[in-house]
């Protein structure tokens, strides 16, 4: 998508600190964090949101989560972490290309808000 922000640094044509990247996904620092530990994981494909994952995506989007655990370790969050994914309007969702942000560093709080 040639207006989206997120496909933009996939590309290459935005800046961002990345701290992993593959074939399939990318994941950089949160510009906003909110947490001392605060990165975005994008699939490369564009997705827009949660509603937008269609069947043929599963595998995609089971992926995504499988690499959670693997992101977490590197960035030493071995004390835990959130996963959000933010949806829609209600959700609170800014940009429209699905991204998993995972959150540490410090403890939750619950509810979130
Ligand atoms: P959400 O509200 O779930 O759509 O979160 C979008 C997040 O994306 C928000 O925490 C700020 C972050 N963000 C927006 N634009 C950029 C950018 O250009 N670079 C980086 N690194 N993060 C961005």
């Amino acid at each position: 998508m040639s207006d989206c922000i997120f496909c933009k640094i996939v590309d290459g044509d935005i800046p961002s600190d990345k701290v992993y990247e593959d074939d399939r996904i990318l994941c950089f620092r949160d510009l906003d964090p909110q947490a001392p530990v605060h990165v975005l994981m994008i699939p490369k494909k564009h997705i827009s949101s949660c509603d937008d994952i269609s069947d043929d995506d599963a595998e995609l989007a089971g992926y995504m989560l499988s690499m959670v655990k693997k992101i977490a370790a590197d960035l030493d969050l071995e004390k835990g972490y959130r996963v959000v994914v933010n949806n829609g309007e209600y959700g609170q969702q800014t940009v429209p290309h699905l991204h998993l942000h995972i959150l540490g560093g410090r403890k939750m709080t619950w509810p979130p808000g």
